[in-house]
C-alpha cells in the first residue's frame, strides 16, 4: 500500500506525458520492460527480478535493476547522506535510541545511496541508527536498495573502534602481512556495526613534508605506498559479509584516496595546485594507486587541481585513464565539499549546475560538505543540460560496489557485534603494529638497550605523558590508550625491575617558556640515563577542526618550518649537557629536521605517531624486550630549506658539490650547495638500526640477463651477525643505467622482512615484475628499454651488495 500511495504522483505524471514514446520516460525509469512502472520491484510474469537473485552475476544483477529506477532515485544514490538525518549522532555520551521518522523519510528521498556514520556513540544507539536506516531502504522504498554506511579508517575506524598507528608508521614496519593483519582487524570491528565503506588508504606520496597530511600516507616512495595500501586495501576486502550472495567480493568496500597527485601541493598547502606533467603523473603519482586500487571497491578523487585541471573534472585523469585504461567499474566518489571547490576554489565553474555536471559527467558521485550541487541534476536532464548516460554511469559504479558487498542480501549489522570489537585477538594485531612503527635512528655506543636493572631513567618531555595520535581519530580517543609514562610503569612492572622513573615534563609542546627546563634538568642529573620526548602532534577529528586549538601536523596544518616548535630543542640541550646517556624520541608525524640532536643525543628513536599500545611498544623498544625493526618511510631533512629529500629524485636532481655548515659556536664555513647547508638527509629512506647486526651475501639474479617481458627475481642471503634475534627488511634497488628519457637514480622495487635468529642466516628471493623496469618514453607509451639495470641491496644510502641485470 505504501508503494501505491507513492507512486500516485507519479502514475498521474506518466499518463500526462505518455505522448512521449521513448524507451525512457520523464522520471528515468524505463518503460515497457519485464516490470510495471508501478509495480518496478517486481515482474509482469510473476518472476523474481535478476537484481534480487543472489545467483546471478553483479553485471545482470545491476543492468537489471538500472532501468527500473527514476531519475530521483538515480540521483539520490549519488548524493552522500547522513545518519544526523534522522537520529542525533552530536552527542557522544548520549544513549536515545528513537529516530526522526521525517528526516529518514527526506534523508533517503534525495541522499540514500551512502550515508555517513564516523560518529563516536554508543555502540548501541550506532547499531540502531543503522538497522533502522537500512530497514526502511530494504522494507519500506519500492527498490529496497541497501546504502552503504561510512566511516573513516586510515588507522582503525571511528566509531571507537581500535586505533593503531598512524599510517606513515604502519609503514615504517615494511610489513605487508602486518598491514593486511590491521586492515582486517579494523574491518571486523567495523563490520559488525553495520558499516561497509571505510575511507582508506591515502595512496598520496610524503615527497612535500611541509604538508600537513604526510602522516595519513605510507611515505615518500610510490613502490612502498602501493604495495603497502595493495596490502591493506585487501586486509580490508577480505572475506565476506554474513549471509551475503556467492557472487559477493568484500566485506568491506575500502577507499583508495586521494586520487590523484594530491601529496604535493605547492608551498606544502593543503588544496594548493600540484605541478607536474604526464611524465610526472604516470611514473611516481599513480602508480600507488595503479598497484593498490584495480581491486578497491571505492576511489575518492582529490581535492587538488594538476598542471591546471582540477581533479574532480579531470577526464583524462578519471576517463581516460580510470576507467578506460585501468577498467575501473566501482564508485568513485569526491571529497567532502569538493565539487563547490570548482566554484569557490578553482574558478573553472560559476554555477552549482556547472560543478554538478562536470563531475557526474565522469562518473562521481557527491559527498556532504558543500552545496549539494548533485540536487541540481534532475532538473538538468529535464533540461538536456546533463545525459542519462552521465547519471547510469555514476550509479553503476555504486551499484556494482554494493552487489560486491553482498548488501542486497544483508546489510544489517550484527547482533553479535561486541563480539568482534577490542579482542584479545585484535590487541596482538596491535601491540605488534605498536612494536614494528618505532625506527631506532641512532645508537651512538650501543646506548641502547638499557637494562632492565638499570637503577633509574628519567623520562622527560612534552611526550612522556601525552598520547599523541595521529589525525583522523575521534573525539577523546586517546582515553583508550597508554602514554609513553604509562607504558614504561607497565613493563617494568611486568619485568619485575625496581627501575625507577623520574618524570618531567620539561616544557609544553607548544609553548617558548623555559621555566619547567630546570626540573627536567633535575631529574635527568638523578637519574642513570635521560629519556626525552619531543615532537609534532595533531589532534582528533573533533578538536583538529574547532578554531582556536592548535597542532602542527595533520589535515590543514601546514607547517614553514620542520624543526621543534617551541622549546623543545632548549630542552633537550639542557638535559644532553647534564653529561648523561641522553636518548631523544621523536613522536611524530612527518620527520622533525634537527642536526644537532643527530649529531649529539647518544640514540634517537622515531616513534611515528603510534596506536593505542604505543607507550607499551617504546618501553619495550628501550628496554630491548622487542628489538626495534622499522625503517624510514621517509627521508628526513637537515632543515625545511633542503627539501626535498625523497631518495628517489631524477638524475642530476641533487647535484651535491661542497657542502657548507654553521658550527656549534655559531662560526660560518662557506659552501656551495647549500652555502650554509647539505643537500644530504640527516637519515634517508630505508634507514634503520637493529639491536643485532645483519650482513648480506650471495646476492644472485634468477637470470642475469633477460628478455623486455620477462620477470626475474633477486636473492640473497642475510646473516645475523649478533648476539640476539632480528627482524631485517631486505630491500632492493634498480637503476636504470642508459634510458631514453631522465629515470630515477635509484627505486625501490622489492622489499621482504625477515626474521633471523641471533647466528642464523635467511635466504631471502624477491620477485620483480618487468614492467616495473619501464620508463614512460618520449611516445608516451610504457616501454622496457634494453640495456643494463643495477641491482643494489641496501637502504637508499647504503650498498651492501650489488649486481648488473641486462635486458635484451
Ligand atoms: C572526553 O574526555 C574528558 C576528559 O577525560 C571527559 O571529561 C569527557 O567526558 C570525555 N567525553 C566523552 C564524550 O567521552
Ligand atoms: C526531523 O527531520 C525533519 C526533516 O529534516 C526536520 O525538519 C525536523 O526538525 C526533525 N525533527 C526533530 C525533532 O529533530
Ligand atoms: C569507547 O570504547 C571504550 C573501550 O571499550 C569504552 O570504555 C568507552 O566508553 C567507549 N566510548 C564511547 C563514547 O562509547
Ligand atoms: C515501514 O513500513 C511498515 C509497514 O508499512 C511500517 O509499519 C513502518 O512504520 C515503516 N517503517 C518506517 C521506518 O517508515
Ligand atoms: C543468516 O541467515 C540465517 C538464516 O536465514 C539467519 O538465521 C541468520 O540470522 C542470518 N545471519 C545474519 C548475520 O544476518
Ligand atoms: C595549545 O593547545 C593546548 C590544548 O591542547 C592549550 O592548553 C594551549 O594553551 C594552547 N596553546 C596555545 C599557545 O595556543
Ligand atoms: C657474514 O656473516 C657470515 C656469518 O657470520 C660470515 O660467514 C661471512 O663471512 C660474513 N660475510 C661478510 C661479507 O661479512
Ligand atoms: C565518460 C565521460 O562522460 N567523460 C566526460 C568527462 O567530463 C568531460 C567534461 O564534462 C566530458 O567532456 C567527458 O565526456
Amino acid at each position: 500500500m505504501a508503494v501505491q500511495k507513492k507512486f500516485a504522483p507519479l502514475l498521474a505524471l506518466v499518463a500526462a506525458c505518455s505522448v512521449h514514446v521513448s524507451a525512457e520516460n520523464t522520471f528515468g525509469a524505463r518503460d515497457g520492460m519485464h516490470f510495471n512502472l508501478e509495480a518496478r520491484a517486481a515482474n509482469i510474469d510473476g518472476s523474481r527480478p535478476t537484481y534480487k537473485n543472489p545467483k546471478a552475476s553483479i553485471e545482470a544483477r545491476v543492468n537489471d535493476l538500472l532501468p527500473r529506477m527514476t531519475l530521483e532515485e538515480k540521483v539520490s544514490q549519488l548524493i552522500q547522506g547522513d545518519l544526523n538525518g534522522w537520529m542525533n549522532m552530536n552527542d557522544p555520551l548520549d544513549n536515545t535510541l528513537a529516530f526522526n521518522q521525517t528526516g529518514l523519510e527526506e534523508m533517503m528521498r534525495l541522499k540514500g545511496g551512502s550515508i555517513w556514520g564516523g560518529y563516536l556513540v554508543p555502540w548501541e544507539k550506532f547499531v540502531f541508527a543503522v538497522n533502522v536506516g537500512q530497514r526502511y531502504l530494504m522494507e519500506n522504498t519500492t527498490l529496497g536498495i541497501p546504502a552503504l554506511i561510512q566511516s573513516e579508517g586510515l588507522h582503525g575506524f571511528t566509531n571507537n573502534g581500535t586505533i593503531f598507528p598512524s599510517p606513515i608508521g604502519l609503514a615504517a614496519s615494511f610489513d605487508h602481512d602486518l598491514l593486511m593483519k590491521v586492515a582486517e582487524v579494523t574491518a571486523t570491528e567495523a563490520e559488525g556495526l553495520g558499516i561497509n565503506h571505510i575511507f582508506a588508504p591515502v595512496l598520496d606520496l610524503a615527497r612535500e613534508l611541509r604538508w600537513g597530511r604526510v602522516e595519513e600516507g605510507f611515505g615518500e616512495d610510490e613502490y612502498l605506498s602501493g604495495e603497502l595500501g595493495h596490502a591493506f586495501v585487501t586486509g580490508l576486502q577480505s572475506g565476506r559479509r554474513r549471509n551475503a550472495s556467492s557472487t559477493a567480493i568484500a566485506r568491506m568496500a575500502a577507499t583508495c584516496k586521494h586520487f590523484a597527485a594530491f601529496g604535493s601541493p605547492q608551498g606544502g598547502l593543503n588544496l594548493a595546485q600540484v605541478s607536474g606533467g604526464e611524465r610526472e603523473l604516470r611514473t611516481t603519482y599513480l602508480k600507488s594507486f595503479n598497484r593498490a586500487c584495480q581491486d578497491s571497491l571505492s576511489i575518492m578523487t582529490a581535492y587538488s587541481s594538476y598542471d591546471g585541471i582540477p581533479a574532480v573534472a579531470n577526464t583524462h585523469l578519471l576517463t581516460d585513464i580510470l576507467r578506460k585504461e585501468w577498467g575501473y567499474k566501482y564508485w568513485v566518489t569526491t571529497d567532502a565539499g569538493a565539487v563547490d571547490l570548482l566554484i569557490n576554489l578553482h574558478g573553472t565553474c560559476d554555477t552549482r549546475e556547472c560543478a554538478a555536471k562536470t563531475t557526474v559527467d565522469n562518473f562521481s558521485g557527491e559527498m556532504g560538505g558543500g552545496s549539494y550541487t548533485f540536487l541540481t541534476l534532475p532538473d538538468q536532464v529535464r533540461a538536456g543540460t546533463v545525459s542519462m548516460k552521465s547519471i547510469d554511469g555514476a550509479v553503476k559504479g555504486l551499484l556494482r560496489t554494493k552487489f560486491a558487498l553482498g548488501l542486497f542480501e544483508n546489510p544489517y549489522p550484527y547482533a553479535d557485534y561486541l563480539s568482534t570489537l577490542r579482542t584479545a585477538a585484535s590487541k596482538e594485531v596491535l601491540h605488534a603494529a605498536d612494536a614494528e612503527t618505532i625506527v631506532l635512528l641512532e645508537n651512538k655506543g650501543n646506548t641502547l638497550p638499557l637494562s632492565k636493572d638499570i637503577g633509574s631513567i628519567a623520562l622527560l618531555g612534552p611526550q612522556a605523558d601525552r598520547v599523541s595520535f595521529g589525525d583522523y581519530v575521534f573525539f577523546n580517543a586517546t582515553l583508550n590508550a597508554l602514554s609513553p609514562l604509562a607504558g614504561f610503569k607497565q613493563h617494568l612492572a611486568s619485568v619485575s625491575s625496581s627501575t625507577q622513573i623520574n618524570y618531567a615534563e620539561g616544557s609544553k609542546l607548544w609553548s617558548n617558556d623555559e621555566s619547567q627546563i630546570a626540573a627536567a634538568v633535575d631529574a635527568a642529573r638523578n637519574s642513570d640515563v635521560a629519556i626525552v620526548l619531543v615532537g609534532t602532534w595533531s589532534l582528533d577529528q573533533f578538536q583538529l577542526w574547532t578554531p582556536g586549538t592548535n597542532a602542527t601536523t595533520g589535515e590543514h596544518r601546514d607547517a614553514s618550518d620542520l624543526a621543534l616548535v617551541g622549546a623543545q630543542l632548549e630542552l633537550v640541550k639542557a638535559v644532553k649537557a647534564v653529561g648523561k646517556p641522553t636518548v631523544v624520541v621523536f613522536v611524530s608525524g612527518k620527520p622533525i629536521a634537527e642536526p644537532w640532536i643527530q649529531a649529539n643525543a647518544d640514540a634517537v628513536i622515531q616513534q611515528f605517531y603510534p596506536g593505542e599500545l604505543g607507550g607499551l611498544a617504546l618501553a619495550e623498544v628501550v628496554f630491548g624486550a622487542v628489538n626495534p625493526s622499522g625503517k624510514l618511510p621517509v627521508s628526513f631533512p637537515r632543515h625545511v630549506g633542503t627539501t626535498p629529500v625523497f631518495y628517489n629524485y631524477l638524475k642530476g636532481s641533487r647535484p651535491v658539490s661542497s657542502a657548507g655548515h654553521v658550527s656549534d659556536d655559531g662560526t660560518l664555513h662557506f659552501g656551495n650547495q647549500y652555502v650554509l647547508d647539505s643537500a644530504a638527509p640527516l637519515w634517508s629512506f630505508g634507514h634503520g638500526l637493529s639491536y643485532t647486526t645483519f650482513n648480506y651475501t650471495d646476492l644472485t639474479l634468477s637470470s642475469s640477463t633477460i628478455g623486455r617481458k620477462q620477470d626475474f627475481s633477486v636473492s640473497v642471503t642475510v646473516h645475523n651477525t649478533g648476539s640476539v634475534a632480528g627482524k631485517e627488511v631486505v630491500q632492493v634497488y634498480l637503476t636504470d643505467v642508459l634510458s631514453s628519457v631522465v629515470t630515477p637514480n635509484q627505486q625501490l622495487a622489492g622489499f621482504h622482512k625477515v626474521e633471523v635468529p641471533a647466528g642464523g642466516s635467511e635466504t631471502v628471493t624477491i620477485s620483480i615484475l618487468s614492467s616495473q623496469l619501464a620508463v614512460w618514453s618520449v611516445q608516451n607509451k610504457w616501454v622496457v628499454e634494453p640495456g643494463k639495470f643495477t641491482v643494489k641491496v641496501g637502504t637508499s644510502d647504503q650498498v651492501f651488495a650489488q649486481t648488473t641485470l641486462t635486458v635484451t
